[in-house]
């Protein structure tokens, strides 16, 4: 067979294994994996570089409404751009659906945001936030199997909470129809009891964010949903997990033997509530505002257990940009009377590879199998993308990054490429880079350089089928 493109003489890295060998990609696809491919029209040399499949980012926001005044900093141009530059073919973005809307018509609204603007492939999950009984009846079962088998629903957040009732509801209908729920666990309750008291005691800086949410508030609402689920009898995901308290409730579940699945992002790894504080406690402690927010080093040490312990399946950006220094981000001019009204959320799409394989692999917490399965392969087997996305085998996409492992870098705003004005990693020094990053065999970003073309990117619809068992006792 004659090759559009062969990738030669790097070290392959599957979830399975790691070994030498050389890819030949033919329209797109990896078409065969042996030494000495014959030459074809186009070659990488890959020696001395790792070869890994696309990152898979699962938890991105792009383009999301927000409240009054609040504009998120990326759509799906500019966001799309900064997964490539990070090492990442795929990403999945959430559909939120504004209440009073329908259901099909946000995610209609969506893919116009993403049509012809999106660097790599991209599909959707759906936000509901209002569950009526034309979305329960209707619209959710027609969504999910037509490419939408997954959606997020949250435990707190005025304009997206939903109801004790309201949840069952909607993990009665994944159930009936084979869908995975994806759990925003904190408690709305706790939190506005919290912050209402801190307001009044005068504690309104960014940093009473992280002591409006303490873990134990993370620990109630994990509970509740995996009661709600073990109720229902489905497996339910629970997303961005930021310690130890959530962690012991989905090993106390699994115990039990429930399938509850977990996800863990960056700023639990590598920042701290202190991060909230800023300088002095001025206004830039509102760069760290996320949810939950991040801990304390013990914390951090509790995620890294269960990244090497298996309590994770996946490691999600949950890249939520807002910019800084703007009234239309973290400087609105709410945002400056309390932390009650920042915006929640932080960019990372493209710090997410390399904090993981710098923190873990280069850091011999976990291996280079176990990266690839955290950050692409697992995310592909959860969410219905699995074999066509995820690993390097025949007949999958040829998604694949070219990694140097020993290439040092210190992370800037410059290189995030996102349309935030910050990052929260700013001058953390990290070892491992994407060098390459390829789509459908088709280079995307080059040492930094966006080289692809916006509407590249593919939309994928997805299937129910999940290929992935939580560990039974992690
Ligand atoms: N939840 C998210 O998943 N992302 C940002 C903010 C939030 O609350
Ligand atoms: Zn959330
Ligand atoms: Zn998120």
């Amino acid at each position: 067979m004659e090759f559009d493109l062969v990738i030669r003489g790097g070290t392959v890295v599957t979830a399975a294994d790691v070994g030498r060998s050389d890819i030949g990609v033919k329209d797109g696809r990896i078409a065969a994996l042996a030494d000495n491919l014959p030459r074809a029209a186009s070659e990488i040399d890959a020696s001395g570089l790792l070869v890994l499949p696309g990152g898979i980012d699962s938890h991105v926001h792009f383009d999301q409404p927000m409240g009054p005044g609040i504009v998120m900093a990326d759509g799906f141009e500019s966001g799309t751009r900064s997964a490539a530059a990070g090492g990442n073919t795929t990403v999945l973005s959430f559909a939120l659906q504004p209440r009073g809307q329908s259901l099909r018509q946000s995610v209609e609204d969506y893919h116009k945001k993403a049509k012809g603007q999106s660097y790599v492939d991209y599909g959707f999950h759906l936000i509901v936030t209002d569950p009526t009984p034309a979305v329960l009846g209707q619209e959710l079962p027609a969504l999910v199997s037509s490419g939408y088998p997954s959606f997020k629903v949250f435990m707190t957040y005025d304009d997206l909470v939903l109801t004790d009732r309201q949840l069952l509801e909607v993990f009665s209908v994944a159930r009936e129809h084979g869908a995975l729920v994806m759990v925003h666990a904190e408690g709305y309750d706790q939190i506005k009891f919290m912050t209402d008291r801190l307001e009044r005691e005068g504690k309104t800086h960014s940093y009473y964010h992280a002591e409006s949410r303490p873990e134990l508030v993370e620990r109630e609402a994990t509970h509740r949903a995996i009661s709600h689920a073990e109720l229902i009898g489905i497996p339910i995901m629970i997303v961005h997990v930021s310690g130890r308290e959530a962690m012991e409730q989905i090993q106390w579940a699994r115990g039990r033997g429930m399938k509850i699945y977990a996800e863990t992002c960056p700023q639990y790894l590598v920042l701290t509530a202190d991060d909230l504080k800023g300088l002095n406690m001025d206004m830039s402690g509102a760069k760290y505002v996320c949810s939950p927010p991040p801990r304390d080093r013990a914390s951090q040490d509790a995620i890294w257990r269960g990244l090497e312990g298996g309590v994770f399946q996946t490691f999600s950006s949950d890249h939520c940009p807002f910019r800084f220094d703007d009234e239309a981000g973290k400087n609105h001019p709410k945002a400056r009377t309390s932390f009650r009204w920042v915006p929640n959320g932080i960019p990372g799409v493209a710090a997410r590879l390399p904090i993981l394989f710098s923190e873990g692999v280069a850091k011999g917490r976990i291996t280079l199998s176990e990266f690839v399965a955290l950050t692409s392969t697992n995310h592909a087997k959860m969410y219905g993308l699995y074999p066509r996305k995820g690993s390097i085998m025949i007949g999958a996409d040829a998604d694949i990054v070219l990694w140097d492992a020993d290439k040092k870098v210190r992370l800037t705003q410059d290189l995030m490429q996102h349309g935030s004005d910050y990052t929260p990693y700013e001058g953390m020094e990290v070892t491992g880079w994407p060098v390459k990053t390829l789509l459908r065999g088709e280079l995307v970003a080059d040492d930094g350089r966006i080289v692809g073309k916006p509407g590249y990117g593919q939309f994928l619809p997805r299937e129910t089928t999940r290929r992935l068992e939580p560990a039974a006792r992690s």
